[in-house]
Order: structure tokens, then sequence, then C-alpha cells
């Protein structure tokens, strides 16, 4: 079994290229929910649902989040009438939020709904949230405390990040059977998939007794670096890196998982950086823009981590 840990669009792609090189059901994809918000009345999880649609091939392959042939009448009607559309929903889109939020207020689990959605959809993986409590990312910036999406979509990450904070997340269970799986002897890796380590891995690891599985896992931890050449492949972890004065390399995204990781993974244009990373280094493409790269990138992962395993 592997464990994949993963925020939005640059985690998705990596599971989906794990999905396609080993048994799709050995696979658990566990994912932040700091980015979930509720917004006109609807219970929005975006990292879950990028990590659903993609493993169902029904993602957005422009931008990566929402769906593919998607139709935005709701969206078009909602800003006749005035509503808020700063946040797009496609009609499809909508469909799962609305049920989404119909089962939660039923009183289902969040870990349910996504079984539930995920098997409707034929996702082979298991998919589950990082706990079924809230836990809000939330960013103070030079005009104060936003929410995630606020800051992320609404101000489309203009503000300069100088603090992050988990909202929820001292009182949250991680989800029981993520836990378990970090225990289970039968793990074979723990996958930290290539996703902003600041809003969607370090929500993870803050959920208390996630960290020290982690650290306790006898199976080796090996991560994805999310920045190529100083820069980020996808949204602001550059640019938080800088506002929240670290060095935007892939050597600092590794110091912030020192405590338990084993392996790391990063790009041939950061290969100076391998003599200060304490993690065993494999240099590959880290940048997955086909299919296949996605294939080979988690293929790598996964003889990387076999090699670690036979070196314990
Ligand atoms: N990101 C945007 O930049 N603009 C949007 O309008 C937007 C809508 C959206 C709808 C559903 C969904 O699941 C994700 C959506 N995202 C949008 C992406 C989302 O904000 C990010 O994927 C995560 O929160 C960060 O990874």
């Amino acid at each position: 079994m592997i464990v994949a840990l993963s925020g939005g669009v640059g985690g998705a792609k990596l599971a989906l290229g794990l999905s396609r090189v080993m048994p799709p059901e050995q696979l658990l994809v566990v994912c932040n929910t700091g980015d979930d918000f509720e917004h006109l009345g609807l219970c929005i999880s975006p990292d879950l649902d990028t990590v659903m649609y993609t493993l169902a091939g029904l993602a957005n392959p422009e931008v990566g989040w929402g769906r593919r042939d998607e139709t935005w009448s709701f969206m078009e009607t909602l800003a006749e009438i005035g509503g808020e559309t700063w946040f797009r929903l496609g009609d499809r889109d909508v469909a799962v939020h609305v049920e989404r939020t119909r089962r939660l207020r039923d009183g289902q689990s969040l870990s349910s709904v996504t079984a539930y959605l995920c098997a409707k959809l034929g996702v082979a993986p298991r998919v589950l949230p990082m706990s079924d409590d809230p836990v809000r990312t939330r960013v103070r910036t030079d005009a104060g405390w936003l929410d995630f999406q606020d800051y992320f979509v609404r101000l489309r990450c203009e503000p300069v990040t100088r603090e992050l904070a988990f909202h929820g997340a001292e009182s949250a269970h991680p989800q029981p059977a993520f836990i378990a799986a970090l225990g289970d002897p039968g793990l074979q890796a723990v996958v930290i998939c290539p996703s902003n380590p600041f809003i969607s891995i370090e929500p993870i690891l803050a959920v208390p007794g996630v960290r020290e599985a982690l650290v306790a896992c006898s199976a080796p931890v090996i991560a994805v670096s999310p920045i190529i050449a100083g820069r980020a492949i996808k949204g602001p972890t550059a640019k938080m890196m800088t506002e929240l004065g670290m060095d935007p390399s892939a050597g600092v995204v590794a110091d912030r998982y020192s405590d338990f990781l084993d392996g790391y993974v990063i790009d041939h244009a950061d290969m100076a950086e391998v003599v200060s990373i304490d993690a065993k280094v494999t240099l590959a493409q880290t940048l997955m823009t086909t299919l296949e790269d996605r294939e080979a990138l988690a293929r790598t992962v996964l003889d990387a981590a076999a090699v670690l395993r036979r070196r314990r």
C-alpha cells in the first residue's frame, strides 16, 4: 500500500501518475481540507474535488481544478441576479457541491461523502480528507487576516503573506484510516506530492498525531519538490516563501519536512541543491506536462522508495 499526501492541482497530477503505475486500489490519497469553505450556502472541498476529478479523468485539463466539458449557465444566471461569481462554479461541478452539502447536513462525515462521490465517479484509489473535523487555512497579510479562498481566488494571491494559521487544527482528529495506514506494516511508502508546502501539506501535518505518525512510520517517506529552479510550477509557493523570508528553493522545502523525510525527488535543474539536503536525493524531471510525465515521475518515486526500503 502507498499513502500519498496531496493538495490540489500539482499533487493530483502525481496521484494520477501513481494510480496508473501501481494497483490503484493499493493507493490511498489523503487530501488537504484547509482550503474548504462554505460559499453560496454550499460546502466546497477544492482539493478533494481536484484529486477526485483528476483520478476520474474529469478534471479541466487547462486549469486543473473544476471539470472538463463544463457549461456555465448557473454562473451566468447568478451574475444576472447579482450573486457572488468570483469563485467560478461550473454547472456539473455545482451538482457535486449540492450533493456533498446535502449529505453533510444529513450528518454524514466528509470521508463517507468523499467515498460515495468517488464510487459514483469510478475512482479506483481510496481518497480521504486529512480529517473529518473542520480545519481552515487563514492567511495574515498586510491587509489583515484572510480566509484562504479570499486570498487565493478573490484576491489572486496578490496580498503579501506574513503568517499562516490552520484554524481548528488543534482540536481536529486525523482521519482514522489515514493514521492506521501510517502504522500498517504493509505500508510501502508515504509520498508527499509536489503541492505547496505551506497551504497544502502543512495543514495535513498540523492535525495532531500526523507528524508523530510520520516520524514513527516504518515505511520510507519521500517527497517531490514543488519548486523547480526557484519557481513554483503553479500557484504562489515561491512568492509565499519569499514573503515569509525564505529562499524559494527545493532545499528549503525539504527542511520543512526534515524531521520525517527519508527521500526527496528534485529536478535536474536543482542538482546543486543536493549537498544541502539531508534526505536521500533522486534527480528527475519533475515538471509534469504529459500523462507520460506523470507516470514516469510516479515510477521514479516508487523506485526511490524501494531503494530506501532495502537500505533499512
Ligand atoms: N481557483 C481559481 O483560481 N479560481 C476559481 O474560480 C476557482 C474555482 C474553483 C471551483 C471549484 C474547485 O474545486 C476549485 C476552484 N479553484 C479556483 C481552485 C481552488 O481555489 C484551488 O484549487 C485550491 O483551493 C488550492 O489548491
